[in-house]
């Protein structure tokens, strides 16, 4: 394992939430099994390469305030060859087993699109020997549509087709790069898919030119041998006022109406779901029981505003509540947990990159914690399954089985007379799921 970049920092490991080592798991123990499966294979934690080797903490009011080692040479290709050592001591060092990219993240756009693709093949070369030395693999790959000035009207959706072009090419070599990777998923967000006013879109085409893309995508990903998930990450808006991935229910919609079901599923993050008026545990309810939840962006946003912070998850009730959703999923697989998250502008020491992802870590092993012992606490089963049991024999399963007809129905509310009031039991669940809490 290479010690350039964090010779202070040592393989974290796991010693138990009686430890004072900040520098180590307290929760997150790799082997420790978790209903028939072990913690490593639960979880599938993943670091984002943009935020935590690419971007040095800047925001759009002033320029970033890290400086990255591995930035030193005023070559690009140089500081993309230095980023790849730096990611994967970094990766190895925290030791979990995913990375994810976007296609500028590790390498420079070129001055043509041929010389964008020579970058990127030389840089994937690279990554591709550092994932068989180290064992670490790509959870996802994708394309950076929305940074470059010519995708500020859209990159699928933009209303000119040159810029299309320029996207489509852009999406094809990203797709070569994650299959000769062998990446598990391949993601699009569509940051710039949507519109600023409605005064000069075409809203209804600009949807059915997203549909075409997508299927484009598909099928040279597919013909190029791509066996994983596409996933698409719903985002109601920031940057574009008003984006067409919405939230999960508006991304499943589109999916159906493009024929796109059988090839996509959705990346929810936390901090998505929240900017569309959501919690993150709906948002992942939704993606999950339509057998659409296919990978999460692990984050949290910050309760006194709406923007994407995209600040390290530390919220246990959260994290608890998603890992809920996660194991009566059957588990997240071939989809992980991806830590789209960035360290604030004053965290400026290179370990406070250690201590965002051990805390992200810690958040999400204990959530799985609770959430398994919620999930095996009968109550909480049975209350549920209580609710809807008038459903579960006689007229109301004839009325689920769809035979009751809306006379039906009149004929025996006259018959029953005025229902008996049935508690919801709210706080009595919420009691319950605080004891979980350990
Ligand atoms: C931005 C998104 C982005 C995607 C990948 O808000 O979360 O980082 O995950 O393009
Ligand atoms: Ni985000
Ligand atoms: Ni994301």
């Amino acid at each position: 394992m290479s010690n350039t970049y964090f010779p202070k920092i040592d393989k974290i490991e796991y010693e138990g939430p009686d430890s004072d080592n900040l520098m180590a798991f307290s929760y997150y123990d790799e082997n420790r099994k978790i209903a028939g499966k072990t913690m490593k294979e639960h979880l599938r934690f993943a670091v984002a390469y943009w935020h935590t080797f690419f971007n040095e903490n800047g925001d759009p009011f002033g320029p970033g305030t890290i400086e990255y080692p591995w930035h030193k040479s005023s070559d690009p290709m140089e500081n993309a060859k230095h980023r790849v050592d730096a990611a994967f001591e970094f990766i190895t060092k925290l030791g979990v087993p995913y990375y994810c990219f976007h296609d500028r993240d590790i390498a420079p756009e070129g001055s043509s699109v041929s010389e964008s693709e020579k970058n990127l093949h030389e840089i994937v070369k690279l990554l591709k020997a550092q994932q068989e030395e180290t064992g670490v693999k790509l959870l996802w790959g994708t394309a950076n549509v929305f940074s470059h000035p010519r995708y500020m009207n859209g990159a699928s959706t933009n209303p000119d087709f040159d810029v299309v072009c320029q996207a489509g090419a852009q999406v094809k070599a990203a797709l070569d790069a994650t299959v000769e990777l062998g990446g598990a998923n391949y993601v699009f967000w569509g940051g710039r898919e949507g519109y600023m006013h409605l005064f000069n879109t075409r809203m209804r085409r600009e949807l059915d030119h997203m549909g075409t893309f997508l299927r484009a995508a598909r099928d040279y990903g597919r013909k190029i041998g791509f066996e994983g998930n596409f996933l698409i990450e719903p985002k109601p808006m920031e940057p574009t006022k008003q984006q067409y991935d919405f939230d999960s229910a508006t991304v499943i919609g589109f999916l159906r109406e493009q024929d796109l079901l059988d090839d996509f599923k959705l990346n929810v993050e936390a901090n998505h779901a929240t900017l569309a008026s959501h919690s993150f545990a709906h948002d992942l309810t939704v993606a999950a029981e339509n057998g659409l939840l296919g990978s999460i962006d692990a984050n949290r946003g910050d309760n006194q505003n709406g923007w994407d912070t995209d600040y390290f998850p530390t919220d246990l009730y959260d994290a608890a509540e998603a890992m809920i959703v996660v194991l009566e999923n059957g588990g997240i697989a071939p989809g992980g947990l991806n830590f789209d998250a960035k360290i604030r502008r004053n965290s400026t020491d290179l370990e406070d990159l250690f201590h965002a992802h051990i805390g992200g870590i810690d958040t999400f092993a204990r959530g799985l914690i609770m959430a398994d012992s919620i999930i095996n606490d009968p109550l909480y089963k049975e209350l549920r399954d209580d609710r809807y049991a008038s459903f579960d024999s006689g007229k109301g399963k004839e009325y689920e089985n769809g035979s009751v007809t809306l006379e039906n129905l009149r004929d025996l509310a006259e018959e029953k007379g005025e229902p008996a009031k049935r508690s919801g039991k709210q706080e009595l669940l919420e009691n319950l799921f605080n004891r979980h809490i350990r």
